[in-house]
């Protein structure tokens, strides 16, 4: 009798893999509409219908530093819905949809970068490889291509809060409530099956992941979040530091003396991790004992240079190649190209080393209150970049393209993409328009609300790594945060009682040597992590925590904050090590406010 229950059982399951539809079947509109979201779904949208389009895609080959290399085919399913209440509004979101054999109860929003919200087909492809499907948005500004800042002013003075709130948090809370139900429907999952839930996102990307963990608590199952540009109203302004510090202390590096101490840096500071590798991996012991005044004098030479598109660029895409998912004609348009250079050759000055100390110190404001983190050293001064006037033979102020466009479109509220002038700019100011950004966009784009306990309670888990030499966003930031979390989850908790409570949900892995969202070229070898989105996906489905983060590059293996990485035996064995002053040495008071700065 059990025997036979058993053959029909078997047959049944049989019957039921062979009448699942192909990819080429489920690829048609028609399907696709059959299986829309109900409207109830996201409460005060409609989905329209007749904007269904899909296009079989065979065969793609992906790769990327930010998921494993693969060749598969996919649906690319795009629509449109609308806010009932927003004239004139329009959404488009795209869903890569794999093959029905290939999918596995598994829903991915992937994220943007710089000022786009997404990262066109370049992110999106890590949800499918997973056997999700994944997911992008436009956030409504008008295409896929358009980016919030070409969106942001209603007119002069006039912010558009529907575009801003949809930067900020709302279009990504849509994409994954309509994702994870349209999956449920293209697939027939059955409701007493769960559907996981994931984000992965760097820079922007890795903000809006976290503006949906401090929101939906039960959005997301796991997220993958790298160096995200959080404290939005500090870290915007942030950019513009470097070029303040030149202008006040009126000394303008050249190039070459800005790449000679870096370089001279990171040879200093390499083996104090243990291992002569030409990586910095404690940038921390750097900051305790090298000093920088030990490069004054040294001899530089540099050859002439024609003018670089500046790559890679500031503020960055995720997985930005130059003739990756942003056209370049719009790219080149918000970064332009970098002024030709002259042959240089010198010695490093004093004045420059003046610069590059009160660059790498951060902002304080003129009553010497800290008003900002910075960046760790060893990093190249991207953001203290200068330029060259072959007019007047002279290095001058370059203002820094986010930071200026931040300045202008978003505090100002004029509609234009630079600062004109750094005119009256003092660290006081950029402190006050910290303060106005934090105040203004709190609620949108600040995303360091700490916290997350509803989000621990419905078993979510958040993977979040940093590179140690970013040089865009402060690695530091990531830090404060997790720190910001822990004090207010577990106030009057032992350091290592509260870090262990945070580890069953949270964990942070700084990556040495590594840049902003990849590694870094001038610390070549340097590692990134690449499967992370599986690392968070088997924690959350199978409860393996990582210890460590695996990485591709000369150093594959990332030890988990608070630990530092140390070598020993001659630079064969890693030991991820507790050293209380390299901790201290990452935390800052920033005194210069009256309000919590999380
Ligand atoms: C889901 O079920 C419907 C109705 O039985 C069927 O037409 C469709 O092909 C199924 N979907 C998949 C992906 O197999
Ligand atoms: C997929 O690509 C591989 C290698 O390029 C090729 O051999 C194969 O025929 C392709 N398959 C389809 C269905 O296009
Ligand atoms: C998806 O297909 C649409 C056409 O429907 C195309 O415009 C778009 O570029 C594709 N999106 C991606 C991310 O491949
Ligand atoms: C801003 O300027 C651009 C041209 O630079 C123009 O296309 C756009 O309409 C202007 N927007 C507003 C809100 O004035
Ligand atoms: C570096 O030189 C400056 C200027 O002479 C001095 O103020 C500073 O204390 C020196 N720093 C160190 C760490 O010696
Ligand atoms: C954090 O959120 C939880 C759940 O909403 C709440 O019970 C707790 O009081 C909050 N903690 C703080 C410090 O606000
Ligand atoms: C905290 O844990 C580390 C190991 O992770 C250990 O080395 C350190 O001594 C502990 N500190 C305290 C105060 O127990
Ligand atoms: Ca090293």
């Amino acid at each position: 009798m059990a025997a036979k229950l058993r053959t029909v059982a078997v047959a049944a399951l049989f019957t039921a893999a062979a009448a699942k539809a192909s990819l080429r079947e489920i690829c048609t509109p028609s399907f696709v509409r059959a299986a829309l979201p109900a409207r109830s779904i996201v409460p005060g949208i409609t989905i329209d219908a007749s904007s269904v389009e899909t296009t079989l895609v065979a065969n793609a080959s992906f790769s990327s530093n930010s998921y494993p290399s693969a060749t598969l085919g996919y649906c690319n399913v795009t629509f449109a819905y609308s806010h009932d209440n927003v004239p004139g509004d329009l959404v488009h979101v795209t869903y890569w949809l794999p093959s029905a054999c290939q999918f596995q109860n598994r829903y991915v929003s992937t994220g943007g970068g710089g000022l786009a919200i997404n990262s066109g087909n370049s992110a999106i492809p890590s949800g499918v490889i997973a056997g999700a499907v994944s997911g992008i948005t436009d956030g409504g500004f008008g295409s896929f291509n358009t980016m919030w800042n070409k969106v942001f002013l209603q007119q002069e003075g006039v912010i558009n809060w529907q575009a801003t709130r949809m930067f900020g948090y709302q279009a990504h809370h849509e994409l994954a409530t309509l994702g994870k139900q349209f999956a449920r429907n293209i697939y027939n999952v059955t409701d007493n099956k769960k559907v996981y839930s994931y984000y992965q996102g760097c820079s922007e990307g890795g903000r809006e992941g976290w503006s949906q963990v401090q929101r939906f608590a039960n959005q997301f199952d796991g997220a993958a979040i790298g160096a995200p540009a959080f404290r939005y109203g500090q870290q915007q302004v942030n950019h513009l530091v470097g070029n303040v510090v030149e202008q006040t202390m009126r000394y303008f590096p050249p190039s070459c003396e800005l790449e000679k101490i870096a370089k001279l840096t990171i040879a200093a500071c390499d083996g104090l991790d243990g291992r002569a590798d030409g990586i910095v991996s404690r940038s921390d012991l750097c900051k305790l004992h090298f000093n920088i005044n030990t490069t004054i004098g040294a001899p530089y030479s540099c050859e002439a240079s024609s003018g670089a598109f500046p790559f890679p660029f500031p503020g960055g895409l995720p997985d930005g190649p130059p003739d990756g998912p942003l056209p370049r004609s719009r790219i080149r348009r918000q970064f332009p190209p970098q002024n030709p250079t002259p042959a240089q050759s010198g010695t490093v000055t004093a004045e420059g080393v003046a610069v590059v100390s009160a660059f790498l110190n951060g902002l304080l404001d003129s009553q010497g209150r800290r008003a900002y983190i910075s960046w760790q050293h060893g990093i190249i001064f991207d953001d203290a970049k200068t330029a060259y006037n072959a007019d007047t033979n002279k290095w001058g102020l370059s203002i820094n393209g986010l930071g200026g466009e931040w300045a202008a479109r978003f505090l100002q509220l004029k509609n234009t993409s630079s600062l004109a002038s750094l005119g009256g700019v003092t660290y006081d100011t950029l402190k006050e328009w910290m303060v106005l950004g934090m105040n203004r966009y709190g609620d949108t784009l600040q995303t360091t609300y700490p916290n997350l306990t509803e989000f621990r309670s419905a078993g979510g888990k958040v993977l979040q790594f940093h590179g140690e030499q970013d040089n865009s966003i402060p690695t530091a930031a990531s830090v404060r945060y997790y720190e910001s979390v822990r004090t207010t989850m577990y106030p009057g908790q032992a350091f290592n009682q509260s870090v262990a409570a945070l580890d069953e949900f949270y964990r942070l892995f700084l990556v040495p040597g590594a840049g902003h969202c990849g590694s870094n070229s001038a610390q070549p070898g340097s590692p990134w992590p690449q499967t992370t989105l599986q690392t968070v996906i088997d924690w959350v489905e199978k409860g393996n925590a990582p210890e460590t983060l695996s990485a591709k590059g000369a150093i594959d293996t990332i030890c988990r904050w608070p630990l530092r990485p140390m070598w020993s035996a001659r630079g064969t064995v890693l030991n991820c090590e507790y050293h209380q002053a390299s901790l201290d040495s990452w935390v800052y008071e920033l005194d210069a406010y009256d309000v919590p700065v999380y």
